[in-house]
């Protein structure tokens, strides 16, 4: 009989909601190591945590998470709650002896992102792992991108061309969500999807951003104020406004160590655009390219095929590309919330197998020092070293 992982999750809106997919179908598909239980959800509000706890599949709710802490039957801490609680919650759990699966980015500043990986450190010596979710990385088709690169079938890369696109606040009433205050949420699309596009390309490439150059922009400066719990496109709730604290808007050129450049684009004002991760490569030999509003795809260019012309579309469903094996039979297609249910199987594998997770707690915290360096860059006007 499989040992059980207990988890307690904190929060419980739209990452909640995919995490908690994750725990459930995860033991279904894949043989774990571990058996997750989804013993306990936590959230501020009782009503509506005890309600999710019901629907989402948990069997007890609570609203203090200090009180996970403590306890001797929870083993992992899943952090789904706005950025502002991430660096706090972590540090007191990894140091209490509780594996941490931490939503990105990591913190809301590079500070408090530092105190989290010592704090990763210090337990992995006791082997409690942390890990932070930049779940795109999971998606089959991007982590078969990153195999071909590894594997020299682009040759040397020259070029990252990412670009993170939404339309979800493009119109001025919607409402002043946390995701639009600093001060929850550390910044606006750039820690919010541009981080995503940062994590996929230096995943891909498997190299890191050295040197950025950015621009950033705040179109809508006030809006209407939201209700409490006002998700995405919550509805506002009065006539009083309040500031945007963050941007709606990054650019930014950057240089990588092995010597290629790229440019990342994350807003949330491309309008008609609702998801649309895209990234491609460009290498001496060949090409990659990915749209997540196309998920189940990669294009492909090899230039020995530079005779019959264009890119190969590779429908990623094949039992041998990454993670679809525990899935369908060749083309049924998946979606948003299988990489969810990936990174879920990873972390248990690592927990089990004692060995670090990736992304780590320290590459989360490389990653929020691009994200400091493209604000101070934008700031300056100028090129900033990572
Ligand atoms: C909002 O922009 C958001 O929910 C992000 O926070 C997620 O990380 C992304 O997966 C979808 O969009």
């Amino acid at each position: 009989m499989t040992e059980p992982l207990r988890i307690a999750m904190i929060g419980h809106e739209f990452m909640g909601s995919a995490h908690s997919q994750a725990w459930r179908v995860a033991p279904h598909f894949f043989d774990l190591p571990l058996r997750p239980e989804m013993a306990v959800l936590c959230g501020r509000n009782p009503e509506r945590t005890a309600a999710a706890a019901e629907r989402l599949g948990w069997a007890e709710a609570v609203t203090d998470w200090k009180s996970l802490l403590e306890r001797d039957d929870v083993d992992v801490v899943d952090i789904c709650s706005p950025g502002d609680t991430h660096a706090e919650i972590a540090v007191a759990a990894l140091d209490a002896g509780k594996h941490v699966l931490c939503e990105k980015p990591l913190a809301n500043t590079v500070e408090e992102a530092e105190a989290m990986a010592a704090a990763a450190e210090r337990a992995a010596a006791k082997g409690v792992r942390a890990m932070v979710g930049f779940t795109y990385r999971r998606v089959p088709a991007l982590s078969l991108a990153r195999d071909l690169v590894a594997q020299g079938k682009l040759g040397r890369i020259h070029h990252v061309r990412a670009q993170y696109l939404q339309d979800w606040i493009v119109d001025p009433a919607a409402p002043l969500s946390w995701r639009l205050q600093k001060d929850k949420a550390g910044s606006g699309s750039l820690g919010d999807i541009g981080a995503h596009i940062v994590d996929a390309a230096q995943f891909i490439l498997g190299d890191t951003v050295t040197d950025v150059c950015g621009m950033m922009e705040t179109f809508v400066k006030e809006r209407p104020l939201a209700a409490a719990h006002s998700g995405l496109s919550g509805t506002a709730v009065s006539d009083e406004t309040g500031p945007v604290t963050v941007d709606d808007a990054a650019l930014f050129l950057a240089r990588f160590g092995g010597g290629a450049l790229g440019s990342f684009e994350a807003t949330r004002f491309a309008s008609g655009r609702k998801n649309a991760l895209r990234i491609e490569v460009n290498g001496s030999d060949g090409s990659v390219a990915f749209d997540f509003e196309d998920m189940n795809v990669l294009h492909y260019y090899h230039g020995e095929d530079a005779d019959l012309g264009g890119f190969r579309r590779i429908v990623v469903t094949e039992p041998d590309h990454p993670y679809v094996g525990a899935w369908w039979p060749p083309g049924h297609v998946l979606g948003y919330e299988h990489a969810f249910t990936h990174q879920a199987v990873d972390f248990v594998t690592a927990i089990a197998g004692g060995t670090d997770p990736s992304p780590s707690f320290a590459d989360g915290l490389r990653l929020q020092r691009v994200l400091a360096a493209v604000e101070a860059s934008a700031a300056s006007r100028t090129w900033h070293t990572v």
